[in-house]
């Protein structure tokens, strides 16, 4: 795919709202002659004449109209972020003098950019493969250091090195039976088929290894979706709020006061755990705001990880506990017996019928909660982390990998049965382009249309 680099783009790098500075970026063949049309620098050099990677102080004007003092930098092609010439001028961080900044590049022949066009270029013009662009996006949605890790780590190409190295396998098999297909049916050389069908085994295993870390590296990345549940009044909005330490969530004594669904992120020892408060759940309710908050309780049953299902530990089990068990079915649970700091009513537990850890905590004293921090954790992470192993963490790419498994069975089959060369080269080619894909090897539009626009502008 060939990169459109006769424009230069444009666009505000950092976030708008009031900030010591802000970065407006230019790339493309124009970058530098539109720079030097709306900067003065205070030295008398030209700025077409800076060198590359050194920064300069000066004013951008508009017909001598002074817009703000900023800081200017020219990074020249091919060695910059893009491959391509780029500018980045610090203004000072107010959307007035960034937006005038960018208005005044745009009216003097840039493009304001697409979300992540910069790092689009960066992959169109060679610098990084597609998963490394990718972990761009990664590392800045980053939530805990083992996010970071995980990210910073594909942006070196630790997942193209692994790729890579399978790929290379793949391709030696393949080379040996195409110089079979070549031979006419009386000169063909013997393959040795056992020790192809090892090699294709190797690879399975390797590749089945990499798809084996996705649970854990997709945690790492997206956290852990925790729906807080129960009946009402038995605090689950204290539970919340003792979680992340704060008293974001209304707590009253009147059964029925949430009603919306309360979403907050916290870090348990490295992995983002994303709580949501819901609406306790009644089994008939007759309020029509607390219906529709019990309907999106049970849509958020559905999409979580990972239920904190709360019993209030100083009272029995009634009906509506019951009937919420049957809702979570297939679901991870921890059974929260909360209020432990009253005397204990709550029995036969085992009633409920639910493969949970109990866990007792009184959220109102503050008890229990890092326990109950540590079992959640212990829930979804095994054993200690070793941060240089490689984790997989992008659904594309466990995807692509499965599919490349799918093709080195069917070549194993084909082996098997005695199926002719040809279509063995087939797989064995199949196999091989879903793992280009990983790399971006032969992109399609759609495919970088979809990754780029996760990304944010500027960047
Ligand atoms: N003694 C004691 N009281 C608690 C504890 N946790 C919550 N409460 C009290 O229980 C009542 C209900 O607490 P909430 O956190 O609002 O309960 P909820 O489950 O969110 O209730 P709804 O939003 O109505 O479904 C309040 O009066 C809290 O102070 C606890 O650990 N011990
Ligand atoms: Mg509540």
């Amino acid at each position: 795919m060939k990169i459109n680099s006769d424009d230069t783009i444009v666009a505000i790098s950092t976030l708008i709202g009031e900030a010591g500075i802000g970065i407006v970026r230019l790339s493309g063949p124009d970058a530098i002659s539109i720079a030097s049309k709306i900067f003065q620098p205070k030295s008398k050099k030209l700025v077409k004449d800076f060198p590359t990677f050194k920064i300069n102080l000066g004013k951008v004007t508009d017909n001598n109209n002074f817009i703000d003092e900023v800081l200017l930098m020219t990074m020249r092609a091919p060695k910059s972020y893009t491959c391509e010439d780029v500018v980045e001028i610090s203004c000072h961080g107010g959307i007035v003098p960034l937006k005038k900044t960018l208005e005044l590049c745009v009216k003097n022949g840039a493009r304001l950019a697409d979300p992540g066009e910069f790092t689009k270029r960066a992959f169109l013009n060679g610098r990084i493969d597609l998963s490394q662009a990718e972990a761009v996006c990664d590392i800045i949605k980053a939530k805990t250091d083992l996010a970071l890790s995980c990210a910073v780590s594909q942006l070196n190409g630790s997942l193209t090195k692994i790729i890579n190295k399978q790929k290379n396998v793949i391709t030696d098999i393949l080379a040996l039976i195409e110089v079979t297909i070549d031979y006419t049916e009386e000169e063909i050389p013997n393959i040795d088929k056992i020790e192809m069908i090892k090699k294709i085994n190797g690879v399975d295993k390797e590749l089945k290894k990499i798809l084996s870390t996705f649970q854990t590296g997709k945690i790492f990345k997206e956290g852990v979706r925790t729906a807080i549940i129960g009946k009402p009044n038995v605090g689950k909005s204290s539970l919340l709020n003792a979680l992340i330490g704060q008293d974001k969530a209304i707590v009253t004594e009147v059964p029925g006061t949430t009603r919306d669904v309360i979403e907050e992120t916290i870090n348990i020892f490295g992995i983002p755990l994303i709580l949501m408060d819901t609406a306790g759940i009644r089994k008939h309710s007759y309020d029509v705001v607390e219906k529709i908050g019990i309907e999106k309780t049970r849509e958020e049953i559905q999409n979580a990880d990972l239920v904190l299902f709360v019993l209030d530990s100083s009272n029995e089990l009634s009906a509506e506990d019951f009937h919420i068990a049957e809702l979570l079915n297939l679901k991870k649970v921890i059974l929260v017996l909360n209020k432990s700091d009253l005397p204990k009513k709550l029995d036969e537990i085992s009633s409920l019928k639910l493969h949970a850890t109990l866990m007792p905590v009184s959220a109102k004293e503050n008890e229990g909660i890092e326990k109950l921090k540590k079992a959640i954790y212990e829930l979804f992470i095994e054993g200690k982390v070793n941060t240089s192993e490689f984790f997989l963490t992008n659904m594309r790419h466990k995807i692509l990998i499965e599919n490349s498994i799918g093709s080195l069975e069917n070549t194993k089959l084909s082996f098997e049965n005695g199926v002719s060369e040809e279509f063995i080269a087939l797989d064995l080619k199949a196999a091989l382009n879903f793992l280009g894909e990983i790399t971006g090897e032969v992109p399609t539009e759609e495919i970088l249309n979809r990754i780029f626009s996760n990304f944010c502008v500027g960047k």
